[in-house]
């Protein structure tokens, strides 16, 4: 490694740091290593009427940019600190090995500026339900009566709470990507979860196996707990990430499961979440946390999130009540399998942050007589899977998106007797289409399920911005049936 750690605010003074991207991690960054004194340059490919705006805001902390240029280091740099969605493969990082500069990410270095009595992390990952977990843990925390926030991947850079100093938290609820793990080589863990893993982000990883192994970092370093999911079998699994991991003494495997809880896992027995794991074994071998009616919604998926996020706050020694409170007290957010509307007794449900094929198959498994609304980017996925599993339950499939033709090549392959309507065209308005074709196809007792499987650029700023598209033309029609 180059440059040595940089851990206490004395040793950014005058520092040459350079920030990729000026997206909501690259600006946090900029603005904290400036105002801790350090010279920051932020460099990002973009050169748009925002990026400007940004950069003239950044200006006035003393931020130099170089806007439309995400390739040429700024001479002198002698640290990286980069906004995760960039690639390692990226130029900008190439030109950093050859000068000897390491390459960090915003997590890393919010991971190094923490005091030493500062909170504690639990944190979670995982291909998918790692915001809707990050979110009940911190309800289940807040509900113990602890000061706590949910931040990472789920949109509060880290570094921002850590500034506010080592007093103002007791424990923070941390979600991590598998891009934000891989920069983060030095962070340690109270305790960490990863829920599940299936292939997602192959074009930024590179492969399978190099996003599985960014994805076990998180379990490194743990000092209480690593949470596995005991149900996902397929290899690499999650408790193969945590064998691999090398933790601190005493760290215990703490598997969750939707079945019986062996000892060190928990549950669920008879509609009730049971904890195997965090008992005092003199008195009784299982302790009850609450009930599966608890949990909004009570699809088997969320339930493992409820218990993943339960695990990790028993880890913390957050007490059995306060679990079942902060479950009662979770609201899950819009665009994950939100029921929208019943129109000519077709229900119309949002599931947009199914951006993934795991995702998309989660709530395809939720329904039995589906008109399916799919396509997007891909991200380098396969479709052939989820297309075998689902095919019993489609009625029909709608189509749209850039990378919309792999999943109809795969229909054809799995599935040829399910009619598709393939509509050639990205803009937003084809969403409006899309809802009226798919409800063409629908009969009475069907369900239309956006789940695209897919991610949302190329038609949409994000996947709440595809959803609530999805609602509007929803609500059109409506308002046209009779
Ligand atoms: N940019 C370049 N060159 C590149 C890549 C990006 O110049 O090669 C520039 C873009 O022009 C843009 C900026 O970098 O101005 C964006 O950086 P970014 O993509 O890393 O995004 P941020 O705005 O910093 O947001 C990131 C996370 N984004 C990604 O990981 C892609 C946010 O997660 C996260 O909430 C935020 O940091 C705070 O931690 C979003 C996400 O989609 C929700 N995450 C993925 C997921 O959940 O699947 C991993």
């Amino acid at each position: 490694m180059g440059s040595r750690q940089v851990t206490t605010a004395s040793d950014w003074q005058n520092k040459r740091v350079t920030v990729a991207g000026l997206g909501v991690s690259g600006i946090s960054a900029a603005r904290a290593l400036a105002g801790l004194g350090a010279s920051v340059t932020v460099v990002d490919g973009g050169d748009s009427e925002t990026h400007r705006a940004t950069a003239a805001e950044l200006a006035q902390l003393g931020v130099a940019a170089q806007l439309g240029d995400a390739e040429t280091l700024p001479d002198g740099t002698e640290l990286v600190v980069t906004s995760p969605g960039w690639k390692p493969s990226s130029p900008l990082f190439a030109a950093a090995a050859e000068a000897g500069v390491d390459v960090v990410g915003d997590v890393e270095i919010a991971w190094r500026l923490r005091g030493p009595g500062a909170a504690p992390w639990l944190a979670i990952t995982g291909t998918n339900g790692k915001t809707t977990t990050t979110q009940m843990l911190a309800s289940i925390l807040e509900a113990a009566g602890l000061r706590t926030a949910a931040v990472g991947n789920i949109g509060t850079p880290i570094i921002d709470v850590v500034l506010e100093g080592d007093d103002a938290y007791d424990v923070f609820a941390v979600e991590l990507s598998s891009y934000q793990l891989h920069w983060a080589p030095s962070l340690r863990a109270h305790s960490a979860a990863v829920l599940n893993l299936a292939p997602d982000h192959l074009d930024w990883h590179g492969s399978m196996e190099a996003y599985a192994a960014d994805k076990g970092r998180i379990y490194e370093g743990n000092q209480v707990a690593c949470v596995y999911n005991v149900d996902a079998t397929d290899k690499p699994s999650t408790e193969d990430l945590v064998r691999e991991a090398d933790v601190e003494e005493g760290c215990r495997a703490i598997g969750f499961t939707l079945g019986t809880p062996g000892p060190s896992q928990l549950g669920v027995v008879d509609g009730i979440l049971v904890d195997r794991a965090f008992v005092d074994n003199r008195h009784k071998n299982a302790q009850e946390l609450a009930e599966v009616a608890d949990i909004d919604p009570p699809a088997p998926h969320n339930i493992a999130n409820a218990l993943a996020a339960a695990a990790l706050a028993r880890a913390f020694g957050v007490e059995p009540a306060a679990v079942r409170d902060g479950l009662r007290a979770f609201t899950p957010d819009a665009h994950r399998i939100a029921h929208v509307a019943d129109v000519d007794a077709v229900a119309y449900v949002d599931d947009s942050k199914a951006t993934n094929t795991h995702a998309a198959e989660a709530s395809l498994a939720a329904y039995e007589s589906i008109v399916w609304i799919a396509g997007g980017l891909a991200k380098g996925a396969s479709f052939d899977e989820l297309v075998t599993k689902s095919a019993k339950r489609l009625r029909g499939v709608v189509l749209f998106g850039q990378d919309r033709a792999l999943i109809r090549e795969a229909l054809a392959r799995h599935a040829p007797e399910v009619p598709v309507v393939d509509l050639d065209r990205t803009d937003t308005g084809a969403m409006s289409q899309a809802v009226q074709e798919a409800a063409r196809l629908a009969r009475p007792g069907d369900t239309v399920l956006m789940a695209p499987a897919c991610a949302s650029m190329d038609m949409f700023t994000n996947y709440n911005k595809r959803g609530d598209a999805f609602a509007e033309a929803v609500r059109e029609l409506g308002s046209t049936s009779v």
